[in-house]
């Protein structure tokens, strides 16, 4: 085990969420981003992760200067919180523009819209001082796998990526990739997926991967087998811990809250590859559960990074030793009692 180093955790603000599904309307409500910022510091995190449109709103009927205006001000404003900007994201999936897709639209206009976008959301990366984006591919898939062709989509998704990598020289690309939701089927749905494309793109080392707990469980997948097979690349530069309980909708539970068994094992997996000792952050992509009132509004963040430091203690004071005793006596029945026992705190 390397050895032990402070985690440095984050989230955005769309994850002090007011409570809207596709079934009903908000249950509480909208709060100003520097609301959000101010309880992000109240409750001692270290970075805010932002969409493009989360730094600049209404990012698309903006000029460039406005853009560098807006996002000068944000970043003073996080400065003097002392807060620092994990990574930008492109929203690709609100506009009327990306309803077919993005990167792979079958329309050749929507896909230079959702490229010209992202060039500026690097632009805004820039401006705010990271180096690092993060591409969640909501709309690259299909409802209907007769719509579009998917080797023509990955080739597209590839020239996408190179056009980013090319306006940038510094900048690294994270995928996060997700099975479904909104999609039937995603293009890139695993992180073995994510390193694949990578390797086709003009510049494999600056792509790289983001895992979140419950996309990799909603691709049937141990999140822990994900992060340690992304850290045997050394791409594993930005993680969503959230929990999901089975392959339902993407349910974005405080982290730990369904399966404390597979949030362990992705903390020992997070440890045993010294995650965070270059510089990445431990973000919690969570919300509040719906009925949530506005006074414990911010439970589901703080328990989250509670539920993590508790289950680092676990992983930091499980018996190894004798694990490995067990294991070379295959006595699994041992060393599966001897984790629940270790988890109870029996
Ligand atoms: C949704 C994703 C989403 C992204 C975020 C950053 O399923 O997890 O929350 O992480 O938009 O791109
Ligand atoms: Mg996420």
């Amino acid at each position: 085990m390397p050895k032990a180093h402070r985690y440095k955790f984050c989230f955005g603000p769309w994850n002090i969420s007011e409570g809207q599904d596709p079934y009903g309307p908000t249950t509480r409500p909208a709060q100003t981003f520097d609301w959000k910022l101010a309880q992000l510091k109240k409750l001692g995190f270290d970075a805010m992760m932002f969409h493009d449109d989360d730094a600049v709103p209404d990012i698309d009927g903006k000029s460039d200067a406005q853009l560098r205006k807006e996002t000068g001000e944000l970043k003073k404003k996080l400065a003097d919180a002392g807060v620092a900007a994990e990574m930008v994201a492109p929203r690709l999936w609100f506009s009327p523009m990306t309803m077919d897709g993005a990167y792979t639209s079958n329309d050749s206009k929507c896909r230079q819209y959702a490229i010209e976008r992202s060039l500026r959301c690097i632009d805004i990366a820039n401006y705010l001082g990271t180096d690092l984006i993060v591409l969640w591919l909501a709309r690259e898939g299909t409802y209907l796998r007769e719509a579009k062709s998917g080797r023509r989509s990955i080739e597209l998704l590839v020239e996408a990526l190179d056009k980013m990598l090319a306006h940038d020289k510094k900048i690294r690309l994270s995928i996060e990739p997700k099975p479904n939701e909104p999609m039937d089927h995603a293009y890139l749905p695993t992180i073995g997926h994510a390193l694949a494309i990578a390797q086709l793109t003009r510049d494999p080392k600056r792509v790289g991967c983001l895992i979140e707990s419950a996309h990799a469980i909603l691709a049937g997948l141990d999140p822990a087998d994900e992060i340690d097979f992304a850290m045997a690349f050394g791409k594993l530069w930005s993680l969503h811990l959230n929990d999901q309980n089975g392959l339902k909708f993407d349910q974005d539970k405080p982290f730990g809250s369904s399966n404390l068994r597979v949030a362990f094992n992705q903390v020992r997996a997070l440890e045993r590859n010294g995650y965070g000792t270059h510089g990445e952050y431990v973000c919690f992509d969570v919300h509040p559960f719906r009925p949530t009132k506005v006074e414990h509004w911010l439970a589901h963040l703080d328990n989250s990074r509670r539920t993590f430091l508790k289950l680092l203690k676990k992983a930091r004071s499980f018996d190894d030793n004798k694990a490995k005793q067990l294991i070379a006596d295959r006595n699994l029945a041992a060393l599966d009692q001897m984790v629940l026992e270790h988890l109870m705190g029996a």
